[in-house]
């Protein structure tokens, strides 16, 4: 039965007792939860508030923005920007860095975010989230600039994502195992409802965006034929398949009963290694996921391993329960 302790006395915590973050951190990850609460109050508002529907703009992914998606990115900035732990910021829906302004104190953190992961979902009232993942800024020089980002996911300082769906709820590590804190409405509060979550190892669930099936790079074909295939074929059981178009209410369905989530490389861009993001989708997804027993890959490398090029650098996904995700890599690995 979990403890119901506060966001912030579980953060004390693994300050004082595992010695796992600073001070510093635990502020940060605190002025983060506020925001999400502030998101929230947003996204509930659905038609009462002027929120829905898109704005009349494009993000640098070429993406319509929702208006949700530009709320969501000022609250962040906003909420970040005067507190002193942060030297910069990069977000999905800017094309470039936010450095912290002279105004302000800088500090050593950088903050990466998909401020609204899933906004095709919005206007239908299906779950969609925030995801974020935080970096220390390289030491041994002043200022700050967008190569100060490019660190592998093993870099990760704490990631976590806030859902909003019928419940609010907020999923962070901080490299010492996944809590998972429900919003309690009535006192505003962050709750602790879950600590050491894990991924089973085996699942009868698969989540794949099957319209894409005639582009997918044969392993993938392959390992979804024999899914579907199910107890007639050579994996002896029938599967179950669930695709929400949010990867937070994916990712959160496999970290509660397990499952594999894939967003493989497809012919329609090849140029393209995929199309989720690196910085600030794939990497917190896979250090939460790593974090509960799970696997991360990009069908070939561990995700957290990748070296960056650039700030929005797209790649191959496949994560989730260990054995299901071992299997397509392997079969990567076989037609390499
Ligand atoms: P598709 C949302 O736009 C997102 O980035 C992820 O949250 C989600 O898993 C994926 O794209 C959905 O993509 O092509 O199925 O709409």
């Amino acid at each position: 039965m979990p403890r119901h302790i506060s966001l912030t006395q579980y953060l004390v915590e693994q300050q004082r007792q595992h010695g796992h973050i600073p001070a510093e951190l635990r502020l940060l990850i605190e002025v983060v939860a506020r925001a999400c609460k502030r998101i929230s109050i947003s996204v509930n508002k659905g038609a009462l508030g002027d929120v829905m529907g898109s704005a009349d703009s494009e993000n640098v992914q070429g993406e319509i923005q929702k208006k949700l998606d530009i709320i969501a990115n000022e609250v962040l900035i906003e909420a970040n920007e005067w507190g002193g732990h942060l030297a910069a910021m990069a977000s999905e829906e800017m094309e470039g860095i936010y450095v912290v302004p002279n105004r302000f104190p800088q500090g050593e953190y950088l903050l990466l975010f998909d401020p609204l992961d899933g906004s095709s979902n919005i206007d239908v009232n299906v779950s969609i989230g925030t995801i974020f993942s935080v970096l220390k800024k390289p030491g041994g020089h002043e200022g700050v600039s967008e190569r100060d980002f490019l660190q592998p996911g093993i870099q990760q300082e704490a990631a976590g994502y806030c859902i909003y769906g019928p419940q609010t709820t907020l999923v962070l590590t901080v490299g010492d195992g996944v809590a998972m804190f429900t919003l309690d409405r009535e006192q505003g509060s962050w709750v602790l409802t879950q600590e050491g979550m894990r991924i089973p190892e085996d699942t009868k669930e698969f989540a794949i965006n099957m319209s894409n099936m005639r582009h997918w790079a044969p392993p993938v074909k392959r390992y979804v034929d024999e899914c579907l295939a199910g107890k007639t074929g050579e994996r002896g059981k029938d599967f179950n398949m669930r695709w929400v178009a949010s990867m937070v209410a994916d990712v959160h369905r496999i970290l509660t009963r397990g499952g594999i989530f894939m967003y493989p490389w497809d012919q329609r861009e090849p140029e393209k290694a995929g199309k989720l993001r690196l910085m600030y989708e794939a990497n917190p997804m896979s250090f939460i996921v790593e974090q509960a027993g799970g696997v991360a890959t990009d069908g070939k490398r561990r995700i957290m391993e990748l070296a960056p090029g650039k700030l929005h650098e797209r790649v191959a996904v496949f994560l989730g329960s260990k054995n299901e995700v071992e299997r397509v890599t392997g079969y990567h690995h076989e037609v390499a």
